[in-house]
């Protein structure tokens, strides 16, 4: 494989420990804390872990190690949407796992959860191992999104366990292999498998994080990688200021990415969904949200603009959500074949017209018929609209160029508005990880070990303080089952891990709102620049503005 430069760079970067882990293998010990609760439900998350539910929340510490001495053979898989620093969990894993003895050893599954499944592995060694370091990406081994949910399943793994002497499984996820993570411990434990399991805080997304993770690896370079471009492309609007560009980030629902973003380079507009969830905001308000920054910016002869939209606010908005389910509604079952036999799409037009309530039909006319029609063909297996599909990018812009249409007819606006539309999102989550994730996703691999090797099941990896020197993070682990409550999903009353939404009374976002206005008619923009991983710390190793409004 051809090298690039920056490639070989990062494979002699020797990723920061927190102080308490930096001593060698045979210096950490363990200090037990308080018994733990579910953040919720407590009964009945307690009822459904008996075995792994309520134990010890725990810190390392530099003194002397007291773990038995064993012959560890750990499972790692990497599962979901990949995440910059993934490799570097399975490197301090692997180091970890290495110093403590030689003779242990790493399985890699590939592929996802669905590797272990069908035991289909890697045995790391050091050449595959120094191939990925501080490098992003998930191909060392592969991800995938199958869920690990039924005991048919777990037991399926517990073989495969038994058949390698497989003594612990490292879950590196979000929220749901998190929780997945959690039902596998408590299967094994009562099954008395002697099987551990560790899960890993990962997603570019930021929805997994509450009073004890701080932050889910991946999010502070995909977010810095996703502001570089914003900075480059705020830039250029200001340049040339002729376009309005409308950048959608990724994020799934929650708009941590976005708001982070805006955080970092101050665009004139930046939605966030959950305010609009909050506010209850209709489509039409949120185009003259947009429409009047734009008018008042060309009003003090400023044609450009650049507007942050995240992934998922369609969702957000109410009657955009009503709309969606009167469609799957309108073509559950066979109805979709009747509306796929229409040839033309004024006659698609006239079905959709006569099934859709009055209500629903106003939101679906005022849509562009790009996104009208992408509603009826983008469909998932179970025949629902893919809202993640809908170009909310251009349905913005669309949008708002109508409000602007409107309001030259009256004689309110004359500006220009030339609207580009951007979407960020995969280019993000490979991206080399900055130093803070390198960092932070070593100490969670390393620390993942130390928690095998004393003992723990059904415990996330935890490193905390981050935005302090990473000599001064803190490491431990919590039981998954505190951060577990009881939520409706498909029908079932199921135990989760709460995912974490942008907070509205949250310091992040009371910051943006206190400076928005200002941002959305005055060129404030902040030019982040690339990622830096050689200079001074405060260049180079400065996580989000998030978590430092956070830990303020
Ligand atoms: P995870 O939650 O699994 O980390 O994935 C996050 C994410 O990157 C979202 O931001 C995005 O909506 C989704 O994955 C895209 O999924 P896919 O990779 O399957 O297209």
């Amino acid at each position: 494989m051809q090298l690039s430069s920056l490639q070989k760079a990062r494979y002699e970067y020797k990723p920061k420990l927190p102080k308490m882990l930096t001593g060698g293998i045979s210096s950490i010990s363990v200090c037990e804390g308080k018994d733990t609760a579910s953040v919720a439900d407590c009964d009945k998350i307690k009822a459904l872990f008996p075995n792994t539910y309520g134990k010890k929340e725990i810190v390392f510490s530099q003194g002397e190690n007291t773990s038995e001495a064993r012959k560890q053979i750990v499972g790692v898989i990497l599962s979901g949407g990949q995440a910059p620093g993934g490799h570097n969990v399975i490197c301090g894993l692997y180091d970890a796992l290495k110093s403590t003895n030689p003779e242990n050893e790493l399985y890699g599954f590939k592929g996802g959860p669905s590797g272990l499944l069908e035991d289909s592995y890697v045995i790391f060694d050091d050449e595959y191992i120094n191939a990925y370091r501080n490098t992003g990406g998930f191909d060392i081994i592969g991800s995938g999104r199958t869920k690990l949910e039924t005991n048919e399943q777990f037991a399926v793994v517990a073989e495969v366990c038994k058949k390698h002497g497989i003594t612990a499984i490292v879950i590196i996820g979000g929220d749901d292999s998190n929780t997945n993570a959690a039902v596998l411990a408590e299967y094994f434990a009562a099954n008395n498998t002697g099987v551990q399991v560790i899960g890993c805080p990962k997603t570019i997304d930021g929805d997994l994080k509450n009073e004890d993770i701080e932050c889910s690896f991946g999010f502070d370079t995909a977010t810095k990688t996703y502001s570089e471009i914003i900075g480059n492309i705020e830039r250029d609007a200001n340049s040339a200021k002729k376009y309005w560009h409308f950048v959608k980030v990724m994020g799934r629902s929650a708009s941590h990415v976005a708001l982070e973003c805006a955080l970092k380079t101050q665009p004139n507009i930046c939605l966030i969904s959950e305010e609009v969830a909050e506010k209850k905001m209709s489509l039409s308000q949120i185009a003259d949200y947009i429409a009047d920054s734009v008018a008042t910016r060309s009003a003090n002869g400023e044609n450009f603009g650049v507007a942050v939209i995240p992934e998922g606010v369609v969702e957000f908005v109410p009657e955009f959500s009503v709309l969606i389910a009167e469609i799957n509604e309108l073509l559950a079952g066979k109805k979709a074949d009747e509306f796929n036999a229409l040839a033309s799409w004024a006659e698609k037009y006239a079905f959709i017209e006569k099934g859709l309530t009055r209500a629903s039909m106003d939101v679906f006319a005022i849509l562009p018929q790009g996104i009208q029609q992408q509603l009826f063909l983008e469909r998932d297996p179970h025949g629902n609209v893919q809202v993640s599909l809908i170009e909310s990018e251009k349905l913005f812009s669309a949008l708002v160029a109508d409000k602007l249409a409107a309001r030259k007819k009256e004689g309110t606006y004359k500006g220009k508005f030339a609207p580009l539309h951007h979407f960020l999102g995969y280019e993000g989550r490979c991206a080399f990880p900055s130093n803070f994730d390198a960092d932070y996703c070593y100490s969670l691999g390393y620390n993942a070990f130390m928690l095998i090797q004393y003992g723990y099941n059904g415990y996330l990896s935890k490193i905390s303080n981050l935005s302090k020197p990473a000599t001064e993070w803190v490491a431990g682990g919590m039981p998954i089952t505190k951060m577990m409550n009881i939520e409706r999903r498909h029908g079932e009353d199921k135990p989760v891990i709460k995912k974490a939404l942008v907070e509205l009374d949250g310091k992040p976002f009371k910051f943006f709102e206190a400076r928005r206005d200002e941002w959305a008619v005055k060129t404030s923009y902040v030019y982040p620049g690339a990622i830096q991983y050689y200079g001074p710390a405060e260049v180079c190793d400065i996580t989000t503005v998030t978590l430092a409004l956070e830990q303020e």
